[in-house]
Order: structure tokens, then sequence, then C-alpha cells
């Protein structure tokens, strides 16, 4: 995420790299109200790091009055709450963009909807006496590298605003089972309606500051930016939008799909960390017509919906489109920023009705 000049061409050796490390969540996954977690897309920017649970501390300092090294079992022992939760990479959608900013390369795939288990972070940090002068809170993960030409623990911050919301939770059970390895074992912050990049993993320190987080991940990264130079804008809450199962099968290599003449039934899921979603329209070659919303599954979870198509012969480009309260409503067009992030560009299915 930066650092690279977006190009027209074909995958970069480097994009590929990402591509098999950082999985997708396959779009048939989209039947499950709760993603199996073997199905929930992957982010790692570095390596899975290597943690002793039994040694494990979370660590709480800077501007508090008490500061906190609490072990997971006084974590687990603590109040908790269980919620389902979509969380997406705010990178969705960047390999769709002409020029391609090069960085992980999904197309709409990076997104998953897991019920989370954990202990509000708001009690902990009243515990440790947070001074009235924080600015932020910043979250530590125990995993380290390279980005950008500069090395750092991955760390994000939050304003103190946010961390003190009653659903931001720090997080050690996903789907009734302990953290797995990959999504942040032992422990993870876990922001509900925020991109998925605030919700750090392998969390080992919380530190309160007076002054706001300037780290590579929260200054340099993740930032809505027009041009390399542009100090841009902090990026936030997940933007609205729809996706579909692909209806019908899917050819092998193109993944066009197939589908007999009639009525099809066509179904997806929509979200919006910003505000509820309160419609969905289902596209067929630009025309355009409400879909069916189904009952939400929890305030920060995705929101089924379904549309019967009567589908003719010849070939056809489904899309569908959301749009939540706030009258955020998905682009037709795409709007590009350097980092790729945000695009919400609406999904488009090429279909083939009848024998090709
Ligand atoms: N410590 C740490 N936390 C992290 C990351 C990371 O690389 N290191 N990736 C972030 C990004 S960009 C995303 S989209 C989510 C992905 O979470 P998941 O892999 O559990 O789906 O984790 C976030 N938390
Ligand atoms: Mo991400």
């Amino acid at each position: 995420m930066g650092g690279q000049e977006p190009t027209e061409g074909p995958l970069t050796d480097e994009e590929l790299q990402l591509a098999a490390r950082n999985r997708g969540m396959p779009l048939e996954a989209l039947r499950y109200d709760i993603t199996p977690t073997g199905l929930h897309y992957l982010l790692v920017h570095f390596d899975i790091p290597e943690i002793d649970e039994s040694s494990w501390r979370l660590e709480i300092a800077g501007n508090v009055e008490r500061p906190q090294s609490l072990s997971l079992e006084q974590l687990r022992n603590r109040p908790s709450r269980t919620m389902p939760v979509t969380m997406e990479c705010a990178g969705n959608g960047r390999a769709r963009l002409r020029p391609r900013p090069v960085s992980q390369p999904w197309l709409v795939e990076a997104v998953g909807t897991a019920e989370w288990a954990g202990t509000p972070l708001r009690d902990v940090l009243v515990e440790a006496g947070v001074r009235t002068d924080t600015a932020e809170i910043v979250f530590g993960g125990a995993d380290h590298g390279l980005q950008g030409g500069v090395e750092h623990d991955y760390e994000r911050s939050l304003s103190l605003g946010v961390a003190m919301r009653p659903e931001v939770l720090l997080a050690y059970e996903m789907n009734g089972r302990p953290l797995e390895p990959q999504h942040g074992a032992p422990l993870r912050l876990l922001v509900p309606g925020w991109y998925g990049m605030t919700s750090v993993k392998w969390l080992t320190r919380i530190t309160a500051v007076t002054e706001p987080f300037d780290g590579y991940q929260q200054a340099i990264a993740y930032r809505y930016q027009r041009e390399e130079t542009d100090p841009g804008e902090g990026v936030s809450r997940m933007r609205v939008r729809a996706l579909m199962l692909p209806p019908g099968y899917p050819d092998f290599l193109t993944r066009r799909r197939l589908v007999e003449p009639g009525i099809v039934p066509v179904r997806g899921r929509a979200w919006s960390g910003g505000a509820d979603v309160v419609r969905v329209e289902f596209g067929v070659d630009d025309a355009w017509t409400d879909a069916e919303l189904l009952a939400p599954l929890g305030r920060f979870a995705w929101r089924g919906w379904s549309f019967q198509w009567e589908a003719a012969p010849g070939d056809h480009v489904l899309s569908c489109r959301a749009t939540d309260e706030a009258g955020n409503r998905q682009p037709l067009q795409q709007s590009w920023n350097y980092q790729g992030m945000g695009n919400n560009l609406v999904q488009t299915v090429p279909v083939t009705v009848g024998r090709p």
C-alpha cells in the first residue's frame, strides 16, 4: 500500500505473491449468514508472528493512571460479548481500477462475516485510568516488517472517542473457537463498521498518547490520496457495497456464468460501515429494479437480499447496487485514488443464458 507506481499492465510478480498468501472469500460463500472461518478472507502484511500463549500479555501503558499487564485468562474472565460483524479490506476493489495501484490485487472478494467474541475495550481502558488529555489510543501488533522502506511493527490508532464505543472489542474468539493464527491469535482488536486494517491482529500493546499517532500504517498507508505527494485523508468506515452469489455455474478459466433461460433466483449480501443498508438494486444490462431486502443479521453485519431474474437467452451483464440510510450509493464509475482504497464500484457478473 503505497510506494509503487500504478500500472496498466498484467499482474506483477509482487502482486501474484501477495494474492497467493492472502485469500479472498469465494463468492459462493455469500450463501452463509456467517462465513465459515476457512472461507473468511485473509490479509497478513508481513509474517504470521510466532506467539507463546502461556507467556503472552496485553500491555496497557502510556497516558494512563494504572498501567496493566493482562493474561489471556484474565481477559477471558471479563464480561464477554458476541456479535456478527462484517469485515472488509479497504483495498477490496483495487484490482478493478485503471491504472491499477500495485498492492494486494483484490477484485471484490475481500470480505467476510464472523461471530466475534471478546471483552469490550472501553471497560479495560476505564480500569487503566486513561487520562482525559488523551488524544488517541495506539494498538500494536506482534508482527514486524518493512513497507515503503520503513521498518515497523503493524500499529494503528483510534481517537479516544471511537476507542470508547461500546461495540469495540478485544476479541479472542471467531465463530465459537479461539482465534486461528492467521486471524490474530490469541487476541485482536475488532472495530465493527470500519475497514479491516483497523482491527489490529496479534495485539500485544495498547498505548494512550496525547498527540496524533504518525506510524506508517496510520500516516502513510490507508489514505485516500490523489497522487503520491498528496497527504490525503485517513481511511475509516466501510463504504456501502452489495455483492451477489454468481448464479448458475462457472466456466473454469473465464468465470463467466452459464444459466438456463427462465426464472433465476439471485441472492446476495449488502453492508455499509456508516449507516444501515436500505436499498439494493439489481441490474441487467444497465436496467435497474429494486431487489427484496431480508432481515438484518445485526447492526454491524451484512444484510441478505434476493431477486427473481427472468433470464432471456443471450449474453448479459448482471450487477447489484446498494444504498444506505445516509444516502450513500455505490458508484457506477470508478473513483480512482493512488493507493486503491475504498473502491466500492458495483460488481459486474457476465452471464450467458442458454447454450453458448
Ligand atoms: N497486526 C496486524 N493486524 C492486521 C493486519 C496485519 O497485517 N497485521 N492486517 C489488517 C488488514 S489490512 C485487514 S483487512 C484485516 C484482515 O483480517 P483477517 O485476515 O482476519 O480477515 O486485518 C488487519 N489487521
Ligand atoms: Mo486490509
